[in-house]
Protein backbone atom coordinates (compact mmCIF):
# COMPACT_ATOMS: atom_id res chain seq x y z
CA UNK A 1 0.00 0.00 0.00
CA UNK A 2 1.55 3.02 -0.99
CA UNK A 3 -1.51 5.12 0.07
CA UNK A 4 0.53 7.27 3.13
CA UNK A 5 3.49 7.99 0.36
CA UNK A 6 0.86 9.53 -2.25
CA UNK A 7 -1.14 11.19 1.26
CA UNK A 8 2.46 12.78 1.92
CA UNK A 9 3.23 13.86 -1.18
CA UNK A 10 -0.07 15.35 -1.60
CA UNK A 11 0.17 17.25 1.64
CA UNK A 12 3.51 18.67 1.30
CA UNK A 13 2.23 20.30 -2.13
CA UNK A 14 -0.43 21.82 -0.03
CA UNK A 15 2.01 22.91 2.91
CA UNK A 16 4.44 24.49 -0.55
CA UNK A 17 1.44 26.03 -2.21
CA UNK A 18 0.50 27.82 1.01
CA UNK A 19 4.18 28.84 1.46
CA UNK A 20 4.32 30.58 -1.96
CA UNK A 21 0.63 32.18 -1.19
CA UNK A 22 -1.76 30.56 -3.02
CA UNK A 23 -5.06 31.06 -2.83
CA UNK A 24 -6.88 29.01 0.27
CA UNK A 25 -9.07 27.12 -2.40
CA UNK A 26 -6.20 25.55 -3.95
CA UNK A 27 -3.93 24.31 -1.00
CA UNK A 28 -7.01 23.41 1.01
CA UNK A 29 -7.72 20.78 -2.64
CA UNK A 30 -4.54 18.88 -1.30
CA UNK A 31 -4.76 19.14 1.95
CA UNK A 32 -8.04 17.35 1.42
CA UNK A 33 -7.28 15.01 -1.12
CA UNK A 34 -4.24 14.12 1.18
CA UNK A 35 -6.62 13.40 4.19
CA UNK A 36 -8.91 11.24 1.79
CA UNK A 37 -6.05 8.91 0.97
CA UNK A 38 -4.91 8.64 3.96
CA UNK A 39 -8.18 7.36 5.59
CA UNK A 40 -9.06 5.31 2.15
CA UNK A 41 -10.12 1.59 2.77
CA UNK A 42 -8.82 0.71 -0.20
CA UNK A 43 -5.26 0.27 -2.03
CA UNK A 44 -4.23 3.33 -3.75
CA UNK A 45 -2.32 1.17 -6.35
CA UNK A 46 -5.77 -0.72 -6.78
CA UNK A 47 -8.27 2.15 -7.75
CA UNK A 48 -5.82 3.62 -10.05
CA UNK A 49 -5.29 0.38 -12.47
CA UNK A 50 -8.82 0.26 -12.41
CA UNK A 51 -8.78 3.40 -13.69
CA UNK A 52 -10.68 5.01 -10.81
CA UNK A 53 -8.91 7.92 -9.35
CA UNK A 54 -11.87 10.32 -9.91
CA UNK A 55 -14.36 8.55 -8.49
CA UNK A 56 -12.68 9.29 -4.95
CA UNK A 57 -14.09 12.97 -3.61
CA UNK A 58 -12.13 15.57 -4.16
CA UNK A 59 -10.03 14.04 -6.85
CA UNK A 60 -10.62 15.36 -10.51
CA UNK A 61 -8.47 14.92 -13.53
CA UNK A 62 -5.11 16.90 -12.84
CA UNK A 63 -5.08 15.65 -9.23
CA UNK A 64 -5.77 12.15 -10.68
CA UNK A 65 -2.97 12.77 -13.54
CA UNK A 66 -0.13 13.77 -10.59
CA UNK A 67 -1.21 10.81 -8.45
CA UNK A 68 -0.69 8.10 -11.87
CA UNK A 69 2.40 9.74 -12.23
CA UNK A 70 3.22 9.84 -8.56
CA UNK A 71 2.55 5.91 -8.65
CA UNK A 72 4.14 4.57 -11.98
CA UNK A 73 7.23 7.00 -11.89
CA UNK A 74 7.86 7.46 -8.27
CA UNK A 75 8.05 11.22 -8.90
CA UNK A 76 5.74 14.02 -9.75
CA UNK A 77 6.75 16.69 -11.82
CA UNK A 78 4.35 19.19 -10.86
CA UNK A 79 6.32 19.05 -7.26
CA UNK A 80 9.90 18.93 -7.97
CA UNK A 81 9.05 22.10 -10.64
CA UNK A 82 7.42 23.53 -6.84
CA UNK A 83 10.59 22.70 -4.62
CA UNK A 84 12.78 24.68 -7.44
CA UNK A 85 10.69 27.61 -6.66
CA UNK A 86 10.06 26.84 -2.32
CA UNK A 87 12.83 25.40 -1.26
CA UNK A 88 12.00 22.21 0.35
CA UNK A 89 13.60 22.54 3.85
CA UNK A 90 10.75 25.00 4.39
CA UNK A 91 8.43 22.16 5.39
CA UNK A 92 10.70 21.69 8.27
CA UNK A 93 10.63 25.45 9.53
CA UNK A 94 6.69 25.12 9.07
CA UNK A 95 6.67 22.27 11.48
CA UNK A 96 8.71 24.34 14.23
CA UNK A 97 6.18 24.79 17.05
CA UNK A 98 4.36 28.79 16.74
CA UNK A 99 5.52 28.94 12.70
CA UNK A 100 3.18 27.38 9.99
CA UNK A 101 3.40 28.71 6.60
CA UNK A 102 2.61 32.40 6.50
CA UNK A 103 5.56 33.04 8.92
CA UNK A 104 7.84 30.31 6.70
CA UNK A 105 6.70 32.58 3.85
CA UNK A 106 7.83 36.29 5.50
CA UNK A 107 10.98 34.27 6.90
CA UNK A 108 11.83 32.89 3.32
CA UNK A 109 11.43 35.95 0.99
CA UNK A 110 12.71 38.31 3.72
CA UNK A 111 15.71 36.78 5.25
CA UNK A 112 15.90 34.13 2.56
CA UNK A 113 15.20 31.67 5.44
CA UNK A 114 15.52 28.03 3.62
CA UNK A 115 14.99 25.24 6.67
CA UNK A 116 15.08 25.22 10.61
CA UNK A 117 19.16 26.08 10.63
CA UNK A 118 18.61 29.17 9.03
CA UNK A 119 16.26 30.24 10.81
CA UNK A 120 17.97 29.38 14.16
CA UNK A 121 20.07 31.75 12.90
CA UNK A 122 18.86 34.81 12.11
CA UNK A 123 17.06 34.22 15.45
CA UNK A 124 20.10 34.85 17.21
CA UNK A 125 21.39 37.18 15.22
CA UNK A 126 18.24 38.83 15.97
CA UNK A 127 17.04 39.48 12.73
CA UNK A 128 13.07 38.67 13.21
CA UNK A 129 12.81 41.96 14.93
CA UNK A 130 11.26 44.82 12.84
CA UNK A 131 9.34 42.50 10.62
CA UNK A 132 5.52 42.55 9.63
CA UNK A 133 3.26 41.17 12.24
CA UNK A 134 6.22 39.56 14.47
CA UNK A 135 6.06 41.13 18.10
CA UNK A 136 8.57 39.90 20.77
CA UNK A 137 6.52 37.08 22.41
CA UNK A 138 6.33 35.67 19.07
CA UNK A 139 10.32 35.50 18.58
CA UNK A 140 10.72 33.80 22.04
CA UNK A 141 8.04 31.24 21.03
CA UNK A 142 9.89 30.35 18.15
CA UNK A 143 12.91 30.26 20.02
CA UNK A 144 11.07 27.58 22.46
CA UNK A 145 9.90 26.21 19.22
CA UNK A 146 13.16 25.82 17.93
CA UNK A 147 14.92 24.59 21.33
CA UNK A 148 12.09 21.34 21.10
CA UNK A 149 12.91 20.21 17.52
CA UNK A 150 16.50 20.28 18.85
CA UNK A 151 15.19 18.07 21.89
CA UNK A 152 12.91 15.71 20.09
CA UNK A 153 16.26 15.02 17.78
CA UNK A 154 18.16 13.96 20.47
CA UNK A 155 15.98 12.48 22.38
CA UNK A 156 13.79 9.41 21.62
CA UNK A 157 10.55 8.75 22.98
CA UNK A 158 10.00 5.86 25.19
CA UNK A 159 8.82 3.98 23.19
CA UNK A 160 11.37 3.47 20.93
CA UNK A 161 13.75 2.99 23.26
CA UNK A 162 11.58 0.44 24.58
CA UNK A 163 12.16 -0.84 20.84
CA UNK A 164 15.46 -0.61 20.28
CA UNK A 165 16.57 -1.96 23.65
CA UNK A 166 14.52 -4.94 23.77
CA UNK A 167 16.34 -5.97 20.18
CA UNK A 168 20.04 -5.73 21.69
CA UNK A 169 18.27 -7.45 24.81
CA UNK A 170 17.15 -10.28 23.13
CA UNK A 171 20.28 -11.01 20.94
CA UNK A 172 22.55 -10.90 23.55
CA UNK A 173 20.25 -13.16 25.64
CA UNK A 174 20.73 -15.88 23.38
CA UNK A 175 24.41 -15.89 24.54
CA UNK A 176 25.25 -18.92 26.94
CA UNK A 177 28.09 -16.40 28.52
CA UNK A 178 25.36 -13.90 29.86
CA UNK A 179 23.99 -14.59 32.78
CA UNK A 180 21.57 -11.64 33.29
CA UNK A 181 21.12 -8.38 31.24
CA UNK A 182 19.08 -5.58 31.83
CA UNK A 183 18.47 -2.41 30.16
CA UNK A 184 19.45 1.12 32.64
CA UNK A 185 19.16 4.37 33.20
CA UNK A 186 16.25 6.82 31.81
CA UNK A 187 14.68 4.08 30.03
CA UNK A 188 14.19 1.76 33.20
CA UNK A 189 12.96 5.00 35.21
CA UNK A 190 10.48 4.98 32.44
CA UNK A 191 11.07 8.48 31.88
CA UNK A 192 8.91 9.72 29.00
CA UNK A 193 12.30 10.47 26.64
CA UNK A 194 15.60 9.08 26.53
CA UNK A 195 19.00 9.79 25.11
CA UNK A 196 20.78 6.94 24.96
CA UNK A 197 20.75 3.16 26.19
CA UNK A 198 22.23 1.81 28.70
CA UNK A 199 22.40 -2.03 28.98
CA UNK A 200 24.28 -4.33 31.92
CA UNK A 201 25.32 -7.72 31.76
CA UNK A 202 26.23 -10.05 34.55
CA UNK A 203 28.70 -12.24 32.28
CA UNK A 204 32.44 -14.04 32.89
CA UNK A 205 32.89 -13.42 29.60
CA UNK A 206 32.76 -10.16 28.61
CA UNK A 207 35.13 -10.34 25.29
CA UNK A 208 32.78 -12.84 23.73
CA UNK A 209 30.01 -10.46 24.92
CA UNK A 210 31.56 -7.44 23.15
CA UNK A 211 32.74 -9.14 19.85
CA UNK A 212 29.07 -10.21 19.37
CA UNK A 213 27.54 -6.56 20.12
CA UNK A 214 29.62 -4.54 17.82
CA UNK A 215 28.89 -7.22 15.20
CA UNK A 216 24.87 -7.16 15.48
CA UNK A 217 23.05 -6.27 12.09
CA UNK A 218 21.71 -2.94 14.11
CA UNK A 219 25.12 -1.78 14.44
CA UNK A 220 25.52 1.02 11.92
CA UNK A 221 29.15 2.02 13.93
CA UNK A 222 31.40 1.69 16.18
CA UNK A 223 32.61 4.67 18.99
CA UNK A 224 34.07 2.02 21.29
CA UNK A 225 34.98 -1.46 21.70
CA UNK A 226 36.24 -2.05 24.88
CA UNK A 227 37.29 -5.35 27.37
CA UNK A 228 34.14 -4.14 29.35
CA UNK A 229 32.60 -1.14 27.54
CA UNK A 230 31.21 -0.55 23.82
CA UNK A 231 29.37 1.80 22.49
CA UNK A 232 27.93 1.62 19.13
CA UNK A 233 25.56 3.68 17.13
CA UNK A 234 22.35 1.90 15.14
CA UNK A 235 21.20 3.15 11.81
CA UNK A 236 19.23 5.36 12.93
CA UNK A 237 21.68 7.04 15.34
CA UNK A 238 20.62 5.74 18.78
CA UNK A 239 23.54 5.35 20.85
CA UNK A 240 23.40 1.95 22.67
CA UNK A 241 26.30 1.69 25.57
CA UNK A 242 26.99 -1.85 26.62
CA UNK A 243 28.83 -2.56 30.20
CA UNK A 244 30.00 -6.12 31.49
CA UNK A 245 30.07 -6.34 35.71
CA UNK A 246 31.11 -9.10 38.35
CA UNK A 247 28.12 -11.05 39.65
CA UNK A 248 29.62 -9.88 42.56
CA UNK A 249 29.12 -6.21 42.35
CA UNK A 250 25.75 -6.33 39.40
CA UNK A 251 22.99 -5.09 41.76
CA UNK A 252 25.27 -2.10 42.77
CA UNK A 253 26.08 -1.41 39.00
CA UNK A 254 22.11 -1.93 37.93
CA UNK A 255 21.35 0.76 41.15
CA UNK A 256 24.31 3.19 39.83
CA UNK A 257 23.48 2.94 36.07
CA UNK A 258 19.92 3.31 36.61
CA UNK A 259 20.33 6.62 38.53
CA UNK A 260 18.98 9.12 38.12
CA UNK A 261 22.21 11.25 38.46
CA UNK A 262 20.25 12.73 41.77
CA UNK A 263 19.18 10.10 43.10
CA UNK A 264 22.57 8.82 42.84
CA UNK A 265 23.61 11.93 44.84
CA UNK A 266 21.05 11.93 47.25
CA UNK A 267 22.18 7.98 48.24
CA UNK A 268 25.74 8.72 48.48
CA UNK A 269 24.67 11.60 51.07
CA UNK A 270 23.11 8.85 53.21
CA UNK A 271 25.85 6.50 53.03
CA UNK A 272 28.14 9.21 54.30
CA UNK A 273 26.26 9.85 57.08
CA UNK A 274 26.40 6.57 58.07
CA UNK A 275 30.24 6.02 57.23
CA UNK A 276 29.42 3.93 54.12
CA UNK A 277 30.27 4.55 50.46
CA UNK A 278 28.32 3.68 47.24
CA UNK A 279 30.07 2.99 43.97
CA UNK A 280 29.17 1.22 40.81
CA UNK A 281 31.03 -1.89 42.24
CA UNK A 282 28.91 -1.83 45.49
CA UNK A 283 28.10 -0.41 49.52
CA UNK A 284 30.95 -0.57 51.58
CA UNK A 285 31.92 0.31 55.00
CA UNK A 286 34.27 2.93 55.25
CA UNK A 287 34.30 2.53 59.31
CA UNK A 288 37.66 1.99 60.62
CA UNK A 289 40.99 1.60 58.75
CA UNK A 290 39.89 -1.01 55.70
CA UNK A 291 37.31 -0.66 53.09
CA UNK A 292 34.57 -3.40 53.95
CA UNK A 293 31.75 -5.14 50.80
CA UNK A 294 28.75 -4.90 52.70
CA UNK A 295 26.17 -5.89 49.34
CA UNK A 296 26.66 -5.63 45.64
CA UNK A 297 24.88 -8.65 44.31
CA UNK A 298 21.54 -7.42 44.09
CA UNK A 299 20.08 -3.78 44.35
CA UNK A 300 17.40 -5.24 46.79
CA UNK A 301 20.74 -6.29 49.02
CA UNK A 302 22.15 -3.07 48.11
CA UNK A 303 18.86 -0.81 49.40
CA UNK A 304 18.88 -3.31 52.87
CA UNK A 305 22.54 -2.31 53.47
CA UNK A 306 22.27 1.67 53.17
CA UNK A 307 18.93 0.89 55.71
CA UNK A 308 16.26 1.75 52.73
CA UNK A 309 13.52 0.21 51.59
CA UNK A 310 13.37 -0.99 48.14
CA UNK A 311 12.82 2.05 45.75
CA UNK A 312 11.29 0.89 42.13
CA UNK A 313 12.95 2.73 39.05
CA UNK A 314 10.09 4.69 38.54
CA UNK A 315 10.21 6.59 41.51
CA UNK A 316 14.09 7.10 41.53
CA UNK A 317 14.04 10.06 39.42
CA UNK A 318 13.78 12.66 42.42
CA UNK A 319 11.21 15.51 40.91
CA UNK A 320 13.01 18.07 43.16
CA UNK A 321 10.62 17.68 46.14
CA UNK A 322 11.26 16.92 49.78
CA UNK A 323 9.23 13.96 50.20
CA UNK A 324 10.74 11.40 48.69
CA UNK A 325 13.23 11.39 50.90
CA UNK A 326 11.74 12.21 54.40
CA UNK A 327 9.80 9.21 53.42
CA UNK A 328 12.45 6.94 52.91
CA UNK A 329 14.91 8.44 55.38
CA UNK A 330 13.22 9.47 58.34
CA UNK A 331 10.54 6.86 58.91
CA UNK A 332 11.93 4.21 57.47
CA UNK A 333 9.23 1.88 59.32
CA UNK A 334 6.86 3.18 56.07
CA UNK A 335 7.20 1.51 52.91
CA UNK A 336 7.29 2.79 49.62
CA UNK A 337 3.61 3.40 48.53
CA UNK A 338 2.48 0.01 46.75
CA UNK A 339 2.43 1.35 43.26
CA UNK A 340 -0.32 0.23 40.40
CA UNK A 341 0.90 -2.76 38.27
CA UNK A 342 -0.15 -3.32 34.51
CA UNK A 343 -1.95 -6.69 35.76
CA UNK A 344 -4.25 -3.77 37.51
CA UNK A 345 -5.50 -2.29 34.91
CA UNK A 346 -8.92 -3.99 33.82
CA UNK A 347 -9.42 -2.30 31.01
CA UNK A 348 -9.38 0.43 28.07
CA UNK A 349 -11.48 3.58 27.98
CA UNK A 350 -9.99 5.27 25.10
CA UNK A 351 -9.61 3.63 21.68
CA UNK A 352 -11.05 4.46 18.48
CA UNK A 353 -12.62 2.65 15.63
CA UNK A 354 -13.26 2.51 11.88
CA UNK A 355 -16.21 4.59 13.38
CA UNK A 356 -13.84 7.69 13.31
CA UNK A 357 -9.98 7.40 12.80
CA UNK A 358 -9.53 4.14 13.82
CA UNK A 359 -7.40 1.23 11.69
CA UNK A 360 -9.98 -1.50 12.83
CA UNK A 361 -13.53 -2.07 13.63
CA UNK A 362 -15.22 -2.70 16.81
CA UNK A 363 -15.52 -6.26 17.11
CA UNK A 364 -11.66 -6.22 16.01
CA UNK A 365 -10.52 -4.17 19.13
CA UNK A 366 -12.95 -5.94 21.29
CA UNK A 367 -11.18 -9.18 20.37
CA UNK A 368 -7.84 -7.82 20.88
CA UNK A 369 -9.07 -5.91 24.58
CA UNK A 370 -10.08 -9.49 25.39
CA UNK A 371 -7.00 -11.41 24.83
CA UNK A 372 -5.70 -8.96 26.97
CA UNK A 373 -7.99 -10.39 29.60
CA UNK A 374 -9.83 -6.61 29.95
CA UNK A 375 -12.96 -6.61 31.64
CA UNK A 376 -13.99 -3.49 29.53
CA UNK A 377 -13.52 -1.25 26.72
CA UNK A 378 -14.65 1.97 25.87
CA UNK A 379 -14.43 2.72 21.92
CA UNK A 380 -14.46 6.36 22.25
CA UNK A 381 -14.36 7.74 19.00
CA UNK A 382 -14.09 11.51 17.93
CA UNK A 383 -16.93 13.87 17.42
CA UNK A 384 -17.62 15.43 14.15
CA UNK A 385 -15.94 18.78 15.03
CA UNK A 386 -12.15 16.97 14.89
CA UNK A 387 -13.26 17.07 10.81
CA UNK A 388 -9.82 15.06 10.21
CA UNK A 389 -10.68 12.62 12.09
CA UNK A 390 -14.26 11.76 10.65
CA UNK A 391 -16.09 12.71 14.03
CA UNK A 392 -18.76 10.51 14.11
CA UNK A 393 -22.43 12.72 13.48
CA UNK A 394 -25.07 12.41 15.87
CA UNK A 395 -27.34 10.24 13.34
CA UNK A 396 -24.37 7.50 12.89
CA UNK A 397 -24.20 7.47 16.80
CA UNK A 398 -27.73 5.55 17.22
CA UNK A 399 -25.87 2.73 14.13
CA UNK A 400 -22.73 2.42 16.23
CA UNK A 401 -24.96 1.94 19.72
CA UNK A 402 -26.99 -0.53 17.78
CA UNK A 403 -23.30 -2.25 16.98
CA UNK A 404 -22.06 -2.18 20.24
CA UNK A 405 -25.40 -3.46 21.72
CA UNK A 406 -24.87 -6.48 19.22
CA UNK A 407 -21.57 -7.30 20.21
CA UNK A 408 -21.96 -7.07 23.77
CA UNK A 409 -25.05 -9.69 23.37
CA UNK A 410 -22.68 -12.15 22.40
CA UNK A 411 -19.69 -11.18 24.30
CA UNK A 412 -18.98 -13.15 27.38
CA UNK A 413 -16.16 -11.88 29.43
CA UNK A 414 -15.62 -8.22 28.07
CA UNK A 415 -17.83 -4.95 28.51
CA UNK A 416 -17.96 -3.02 25.36
CA UNK A 417 -18.84 0.71 26.18
CA UNK A 418 -20.36 3.24 23.79
CA UNK A 419 -17.54 5.79 24.39
CA UNK A 420 -16.55 9.68 22.79
CA UNK A 421 -14.02 11.64 22.52
CA UNK A 422 -15.89 14.82 22.72
CA UNK A 423 -14.23 17.73 21.03
CA UNK A 424 -14.05 20.70 23.60
CA UNK A 425 -14.26 24.41 20.88
CA UNK A 426 -12.57 27.50 21.26
CA UNK A 427 -14.51 28.42 24.23
CA UNK A 428 -14.83 24.97 26.46
CA UNK A 429 -18.47 24.15 25.08
CA UNK A 430 -18.32 20.06 23.66
CA UNK A 431 -19.39 18.98 20.36
CA UNK A 432 -22.67 16.94 21.59
CA UNK A 433 -25.57 18.59 23.61
CA UNK A 434 -26.51 17.11 27.00
CA UNK A 435 -28.77 14.85 25.48
CA UNK A 436 -27.03 13.21 23.47
CA UNK A 437 -23.97 13.38 26.32
CA UNK A 438 -26.28 11.78 28.79
CA UNK A 439 -26.55 8.23 26.29
CA UNK A 440 -22.84 7.48 26.24
CA UNK A 441 -21.73 5.19 28.89
CA UNK A 442 -17.89 7.33 28.96
CA UNK A 443 -17.41 10.61 28.39
CA UNK A 444 -13.60 11.69 27.63
CA UNK A 445 -13.29 15.38 27.23
CA UNK A 446 -10.26 16.47 24.67
CA UNK A 447 -8.51 19.85 23.19
CA UNK A 448 -7.24 19.62 19.95
CA UNK A 449 -7.17 23.39 18.88
CA UNK A 450 -6.75 27.10 20.03
CA UNK A 451 -3.46 25.93 21.45
CA UNK A 452 -2.17 29.10 21.36
CA UNK A 453 -4.99 30.66 23.90
CA UNK A 454 -4.08 32.40 26.64
CA UNK A 455 -3.34 30.78 30.14
CA UNK A 456 -6.54 32.33 31.25
CA UNK A 457 -8.47 31.46 28.46
CA UNK A 458 -7.57 27.85 28.52
CA UNK A 459 -7.79 27.30 32.34
CA UNK A 460 -11.15 28.33 32.00
CA UNK A 461 -11.90 26.34 28.94
CA UNK A 462 -11.12 22.97 31.06
CA UNK A 463 -12.49 24.42 34.16
CA UNK A 464 -15.76 24.94 31.96
CA UNK A 465 -15.51 21.50 30.70
CA UNK A 466 -15.13 19.64 34.02
CA UNK A 467 -18.58 21.65 35.66
CA UNK A 468 -20.13 19.72 32.63
CA UNK A 469 -21.74 16.49 34.48
CA UNK A 470 -21.76 14.45 31.36
CA UNK A 471 -17.83 14.67 31.33
CA UNK A 472 -15.77 11.90 32.72
CA UNK A 473 -12.16 12.54 31.83
CA UNK A 474 -10.51 15.09 30.19
CA UNK A 475 -7.74 13.29 27.40
CA UNK A 476 -4.18 14.59 27.19
CA UNK A 477 -4.32 17.12 29.31
CA UNK A 478 -1.78 19.07 28.18
CA UNK A 479 -1.38 18.72 24.50
CA UNK A 480 2.32 17.59 24.45
CA UNK A 481 3.68 16.00 21.42
CA UNK A 482 7.19 14.94 22.24
CA UNK A 483 9.41 16.45 20.58
CA UNK A 484 7.11 18.09 18.00
CA UNK A 485 5.12 20.74 20.59
CA UNK A 486 4.82 21.87 23.94
CA UNK A 487 2.22 21.83 26.87
CA UNK A 488 -0.38 24.41 26.39
CA UNK A 489 -0.44 26.91 29.28
CA UNK A 490 -2.70 26.80 31.70
CA UNK A 491 -3.03 26.80 35.52
CA UNK A 492 -2.86 23.32 36.52
CA UNK A 493 -3.33 23.98 40.02
CA UNK A 494 -6.50 24.93 39.52
CA UNK A 495 -7.96 22.53 36.15
CA UNK A 496 -6.92 19.74 39.05
CA UNK A 497 -9.14 21.52 41.72
CA UNK A 498 -11.77 21.76 39.56
CA UNK A 499 -11.25 18.03 38.36
CA UNK A 500 -11.76 16.94 41.83
CA UNK A 501 -14.45 19.27 43.14
CA UNK A 502 -16.67 17.55 39.96
CA UNK A 503 -15.12 14.03 40.10
CA UNK A 504 -13.80 14.01 36.75
CA UNK A 505 -10.48 12.09 36.13
CA UNK A 506 -7.39 13.33 34.70
CA UNK A 507 -6.11 10.68 31.81
CA UNK A 508 -2.44 9.56 31.26
CA UNK A 509 -2.02 9.02 27.61
CA UNK A 510 0.14 6.07 26.84
CA UNK A 511 0.48 6.53 23.22
CA UNK A 512 4.36 7.35 23.21
CA UNK A 513 4.26 10.72 21.50
CA UNK A 514 2.18 11.91 24.18
CA UNK A 515 2.87 10.43 27.72
CA UNK A 516 0.25 12.96 28.40
CA UNK A 517 0.16 13.89 31.83
CA UNK A 518 3.89 13.18 32.41
CA UNK A 519 5.14 11.80 35.54
CA UNK A 520 6.07 14.78 37.21
CA UNK A 521 2.39 16.00 36.04
CA UNK A 522 0.79 13.32 37.57
CA UNK A 523 2.91 13.23 41.23
CA UNK A 524 1.64 17.03 41.46
CA UNK A 525 -1.78 15.96 40.69
CA UNK A 526 -2.41 13.17 43.33
CA UNK A 527 -1.27 15.59 45.65
CA UNK A 528 -4.06 17.64 44.75
CA UNK A 529 -6.40 14.68 45.06
CA UNK A 530 -6.78 14.25 41.69
CA UNK A 531 -8.21 10.56 40.27
CA UNK A 532 -6.36 8.81 37.04
CA UNK A 533 -7.74 7.07 33.75
CA UNK A 534 -5.04 5.59 32.10
CA UNK A 535 -5.47 5.09 28.48
CA UNK A 536 -3.79 4.10 24.89
CA UNK A 537 -5.55 6.31 22.48
CA UNK A 538 -5.79 3.70 20.09
CA UNK A 539 -5.95 4.01 16.50
CA UNK A 540 -5.21 0.16 16.10
CA UNK A 541 -5.35 -2.76 17.81
CA UNK A 542 -1.78 -3.24 18.85
CA UNK A 543 -1.72 0.32 19.98
CA UNK A 544 -3.16 -1.04 23.43
CA UNK A 545 0.08 -2.69 23.98
CA UNK A 546 0.94 1.01 24.65
CA UNK A 547 -0.79 0.72 28.29
CA UNK A 548 2.76 -0.65 29.60
CA UNK A 549 3.89 3.12 29.15
CA UNK A 550 0.75 4.75 30.66
CA UNK A 551 1.20 2.65 33.81
CA UNK A 552 5.10 3.24 34.22
CA UNK A 553 3.79 7.00 34.13
CA UNK A 554 1.77 6.34 36.44
CA UNK A 555 3.81 4.62 38.98
CA UNK A 556 6.57 7.79 38.13
CA UNK A 557 3.65 9.85 39.76
CA UNK A 558 3.68 7.15 42.89
CA UNK A 559 -0.09 6.38 42.25
CA UNK A 560 -1.30 3.55 43.73
CA UNK A 561 -4.53 0.99 42.05
CA UNK A 562 -6.95 3.01 44.18
CA UNK A 563 -5.75 6.50 42.41
CA UNK A 564 -6.56 4.81 39.03
CA UNK A 565 -10.37 4.38 37.80
CA UNK A 566 -9.72 1.49 34.92
CA UNK A 567 -8.33 -0.36 37.81
CA UNK A 568 -11.97 -1.10 39.22
CA UNK A 569 -14.02 -4.24 38.29
CA UNK A 570 -16.80 -3.68 35.36
CA UNK A 571 -19.52 -3.23 38.30
CA UNK A 572 -17.15 -0.84 40.17
CA UNK A 573 -16.68 1.26 37.39
CA UNK A 574 -19.98 1.54 35.56
CA UNK A 575 -21.32 2.27 39.61
CA UNK A 576 -18.42 5.07 39.68
CA UNK A 577 -19.52 6.55 36.20
CA UNK A 578 -22.94 7.13 36.69
CA UNK A 579 -22.27 10.40 38.44
P1 LIG B 1 19.40 10.04 29.44
O1 LIG B 1 20.35 9.07 28.81
O2 LIG B 1 19.79 11.47 29.28
O3 LIG B 1 18.01 9.80 28.97
O4 LIG B 1 19.38 9.79 31.02
P2 LIG B 1 20.16 8.72 31.90
O5 LIG B 1 19.65 8.85 33.28
O6 LIG B 1 20.08 7.38 31.27
O7 LIG B 1 21.64 9.28 31.91
P3 LIG B 1 23.01 8.70 31.35
O8 LIG B 1 22.81 7.80 30.19
O9 LIG B 1 23.90 9.89 31.16
O10 LIG B 1 23.60 7.88 32.57
C1 LIG B 1 23.00 6.67 33.03
C2 LIG B 1 23.03 6.62 34.52
O11 LIG B 1 24.37 6.58 34.99
C3 LIG B 1 22.45 7.85 35.18
O12 LIG B 1 21.06 7.80 35.32
C4 LIG B 1 23.15 7.85 36.49
C5 LIG B 1 24.51 7.32 36.18
N1 LIG B 1 25.44 8.41 36.01
C6 LIG B 1 25.93 8.89 34.87
N2 LIG B 1 26.80 9.88 35.10
C7 LIG B 1 26.83 10.05 36.41
C8 LIG B 1 27.54 10.94 37.29
O13 LIG B 1 28.30 11.79 36.87
N3 LIG B 1 27.30 10.81 38.61
C9 LIG B 1 26.46 9.88 39.10
N4 LIG B 1 26.26 9.79 40.40
N5 LIG B 1 25.79 9.04 38.33
C10 LIG B 1 25.97 9.13 37.00
CA1 LIG C 1 20.86 6.86 29.12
Amino acid sequence: MRNKDVADILERMGTLLEIKGEIVFKTRAYYKAAETIAGLPEDIETVRKEDRLTEIPGIGQALAEKISQYLDTGRMQAYEELIKEIPEGLLDVVQVPSVGPKKAKLFFAQLKVKNPDDLRKAVEAGKLAGLPGIQEKTIENIRRGLKIVREGQERMHLGTATQVAEEFVAALRKLSEVKDIVAAGSLRRGRETVRDIDILIDSTDPQKVMDVFVHLPQVKSVNAHGETKSSILTHNNIQVDIRVVEPKSFGAALLYFTGSKDFNIKLRQIAIKKEMKVSEYGIFSVKGEHERMLAGKTEADCFKALGLPYVPPEMREDFGEEEFFDLICRDRSRPVPALVELKDIQGDLHVHSTWSDGQNTIAQMAQAAAAKGYKYLAVSDHSPRLRVAGGVSPEDLKKKKKEIDGLNAKSKDLHILFGTEVEIDSDGNLDYNNAVLSGFDFVIAAIHSGFEQSSEHLTKRLVKVCQNKYVHAIAHPTGVHLGKREPYQFDFKEVCKAAVDHNVCLEINAFPIRLDLNGANVYHARKYGVKFVIDTDAHRAEHMDYMKFGVTTARRGWLRKEDVLNTLSYNELMKSLRK
